[in-house]
């Protein structure tokens, strides 16, 4: 079973806004926002809403620059998570139930408070890459297997 789940940061360069998240799936970690794609939304509308809810930002123009696979082992579900990237929006980042935001300059990105495969496609999302990727998690945040390419277009 897939289920489809956005996931956007902004690039002002040199700085990438972040948000802790407060509850749920990824609590208490930094990451970009997102969520699940609702029926009868096309992924960009729901990556847009998504950022709204938990920034309260609007993103009027974004870029798709990857798309990575996520599987838990022992659990058939696989998260299609697609990665936007957006370098302006309209309004002021503020904290809502879901997400505290905050600015970090791209030398200072938390990475050891992140998911742990970020750190391997944020270099690539930060240099302008486009990228497909699948992860493979095990117990205890531990990445089983991994995959990432460069590619042309997503
Ligand atoms: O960056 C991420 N990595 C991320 N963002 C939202 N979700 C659900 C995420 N999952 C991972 N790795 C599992």
């Amino acid at each position: 079973m897939k289920k489809l789940l956005t996931l956007c940061i902004v690039h002002q360069h040199p700085n990438v806004l972040l948000g802790m998240k407060k509850r749920g799936f990824g609590a208490g970690r930094w990451n970009g926002f997102g969520g699940k794609v609702s029926q009868g939304e096309t992924i960009e509308e729901a990556a847009k809403r998504e950022m709204m809810e938990e920034s309260g930002v609007e993103l009027q123009e974004m870029d798709k620059v990857g798309i990575i696979e996520f599987e838990f082992s022992g659990n058939p579900e696989i998260l299609e998570v697609h990665i936007f990237k957006a370098d302006n929006f309209l309004g002021e980042p503020s904290e809502s139930e879901e997400m505290k935001p905050q600015w970090f300059h791209i030398d200072e990105i938390p990475f050891s408070e992140m998911w742990p495969d970020d750190i391997h496609w944020i270099p690539m999302f930060l240099e302008g890459k486009k990228f497909k990727g699948k992860f493979l998690f095990g117990e205890g945040d531990s990445i089983l297997q991994q995959e990432l390419l460069e590619v042309e277009a997503v």
